[in-house]
């Protein structure tokens, strides 16, 4: 046991009692693997990150809304669809809620759903292969925020707006934002075997803002629920004329109603155009397709669909608990926290009782569906998550402390600091019927003091908690990437015996895959060439190529022959300006090059893949524009 009593013991006064016994906690030895992944939003890195647990270790990077010059994705041929929308190739988002897939409300470690916030998009990662395999734009939407989260089954993910904008999309004066604005809820049908998506509603609600959602469970299934704020419908100044009711809402969706509307024929098709990008795991392509139309539905005309349920004041988070009986509302302006009950909600919708309506939507009274109130909490409640044993934690972000209370008696157990300004926390299988009460994370808005300094711009820091006693226990900072918005985790031993160790060579159906040396050719057409290239340890195939000219433009389509787990080959040439690639074994990639100049030039292996990793190199020779030169191609000879 490494002994750091005198280090922690200095950094007490700042970072609470630690001692060895934390370490000990998160020591993972050499050679040992961790308990839980963690898989962290990147925030404006647009990306996904995965972290073990309690080590803090970061394993990957995975690129979901943003290109990435690592690997090549969102830069090679094959991956550049999965960034189309219908404003064009967006290389670039800003990610914030990732979702973990469920079976009869237990996270099953399938697939992961991430939300991208600016253009509105929802990715599906696959975690056999941790690669994006699926984006779907979300149209009508402005800022997808109140996504992405699954329902008990994963029957849909769920992606609300967070703008109301005019629907569908026109030329009006932002004057006219009262009443004309609208805010489209989208539930998101998932495919049970295969996880494909396709939008089956939009549901169009008053121009409010929708910040955050989450599902019911066990008696709240078929319930989705979301906060509002600006529920004064102001289109300026927010900061000021959102904040003028006493009382947002927390919106109640019924959904099952919703789907025995649309099943008699409810709804209308409304014309549109986004993006639908699915990627294939035997071509190794993605392909992108327009879609025109999305089924729209007007909540007044399915009675008993929605209701809003009086919620102080410009809540932010909107938490179930793993029983569904409570939902939690955290208004971000108020003392207290508010709990909202379902089975009160229910009582109150069977006798009637509302006190008004918004846009022809009954509106509950708050006394009616409260269940309780956490008094006097803290300072900005943001989030809130919760354990096995009947406790919630919630973040406050001006008081940055996470505080442990209890469900049903609403007191208070305990509270921690957290450095500093905590937004999301985390509890693996927090979103589902079964969350693990062993550890919580918090992830910080600001870093400071915590690392090295590395100039202005720090990494967000996350820390880990010990819950499994009655008082939390800080145990460890770890940096994360980007700005982590929420992140989901879950028990390793669901996700890493799935995981794929490499491609079978013999399902690869790309069009351009070398599938051996023999296979290996180089083909002109016009100032198009395309070069079929294998990689093994260590050579290309072929290694000399005679007979490019400028001003062609040639396409590398490199097949990684290997059959090996972790064997990934790279390749770069100069004055290649998109990226390199790295090629994982039986996959195919392509990258585009265009010379420029005349001369011979190398190109190699960017991954250390062998102890002659530095001899997997070749040479293209590049002729003038009107020269005769034969396309010649060859290994292991030399070139006549
Ligand atoms: Cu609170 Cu985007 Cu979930 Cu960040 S949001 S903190
Ligand atoms: Cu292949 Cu280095």
């Amino acid at each position: 046991m490494m002994s750091c009593g005198d280090n922690v013991n200095k950094k007490s006064s700042a970072g609470g009692a630690l001692n060895s016994s934390a370490a000990e906690k998160v020591y993972v030895a050499p050679g040992e693997q961790d308990e839980y992944y963690a898989f962290i939003s990147g925030g404006y890195s647009g990306n996904l990150t995965v972290y073990g647990l309690p080590s803090g270790r970061l394993f990957k990077e995975i690129p979901v809304f943003s290109q990435f010059p690592t690997s090549g994705y969102g830069y090679s041929e094959e991956t550049k669809p999965m960034l189309n929308t219908s404003h064009g190739f967006i290389p670039w988002g800003d990610s914030h809620h990732p979702d973990i897939s469920q079976t009869e409300g237990v996270t099953d470690g399938r697939w992961i759903f991430i939300n991208e916030n600016n253009t509105p998009r929802i990715a599906r990662i696959d975690l056999e292969t941790f690669e994006t395999v699926e984006i779907i734009e979300v149209p009508n939407s402005a800022g997808n925020h109140s996504s992405s989260f699954v329902t008990e089954n994963t029957e849909y993910v769920v992606a609300g707006t967070r703008f109301s904008v005019p629907v569908p999309q026109q030329d009006i004066s932002i004057k006219e934002y009262k009443g004309k604005f609208k805010g489209a809820l989208s539930f998101i049908g998932v495919e049970k075997e295969t996880g494909h998506m396709d939008i089956k509603f939009q549901l169009l609600m008053p121009g409010f803002n929708y910040d955050l959602s989450h599902p019911g469970r066990g008696d709240s299934h078929g319930w989705f629920f979301f906060t509002t704020y600006n529920t004064e419908e102001a289109s300026t100044l927010l900061e000021v004329n959102a904040s003028q009711n006493d009382k947002d809402f927390i919106a109640a969706v019924n959904w099952k109603k919703i789907e025995e509307y649309i099943n008699n024929g409810g709804g209308k098709m409304m014309p549109s155009n986004y993006a639908h990008n699915v990627y294939d795991h035997n071509s190794h392509t993605a392909t992108s397709t327009m879609k025109k139309e999305v089924r729209v539905i007007d909540p007044t005309e399915v009675p008993g669909a929605v209701y809003l349920l009086p919620t102080p004041k410009s809540p932010h988070g909107c938490d179930v608990s793993p029983d569904g009986k409570y939902i939690v509302g955290n208004g971000k302006l108020s003392a207290n926290l508010t709990v909202h009950s379902f089975e009160k909600m229910q009582e109150a919708i069977k006798n009637e009782k509302f006190e008004g309506e918004a846009y022809g939507i009954p509106i509950l009274s708050f006394e009616d569906v409260l269940a309780g109130q956490v008094e006097q909490a803290g300072l900005g409640p943001l989030h809130t998550e919760f354990d096995d044993k009947g406790n919630a934690y919630t973040t406050f972000f001006i008081s940055s402390e996470v505080v442990k209370w209890k469900l049903g008696t609403w007191e208070v157990i305990d509270r921690k600091p957290t450095y500093y300004s905590v937004g999301h926390l985390t509890i693996a299988g927090g979103n589902s019927r079964e969350p693990d009460g062993k550890y919580m994370f918090a992830m910080n808005k600001i870093t400071k003091d915590r690392y090295l300094p590395t100039g202005p711009e720090l990494e967000h820091s996350a820390q880990l908690y010990d819950i499994s006693g009655e008082k939390m226990e800080l145990l460890l900072d770890f940096p994360t990437h980007g700005e982590p918005h929420y992140a989901a985790a879950i028990k390793a031993d669901k996700v890493a015996p799935n995981s794929k160790k490499f491609y079978k060579l013999s399902e690869n159906t790309h069009p351009f895959a070398a599938k051996s040396e023999a296979e290996t050719k180089v083909v002109r057409e016009g100032n198009v060439v395309h070069v079929y290239m294998t990689t093994i340890r260590s050579h290309f195939s072929p290694d000399n190529i005679e007979g490019i000219k400028v001003g062609d433009k040639v396409y590398f389509h490199i097949t990684n022959l290997e059959q090996d787990f972790d064997v990934p080959h790279g390749f770069a040439i100069i004055g290649q300006n998109n990226s390199e690639l790295l090629i994982m074994p039986g996959q195919t990639k392509t990258s585009v090059w265009e010379p420029k100049q005349v001369g011979v030039w190398p190109f190699y292996c960017t991954d250390f893949c062998s102890a002659l990793h530095q001899e997997m190199q070749g040479y293209i020779r590049v002729s003038p524009k009107d020269s005769d030169i034969e396309l010649e191609w060859s290994l292991g000879e030399d070139v006549e």
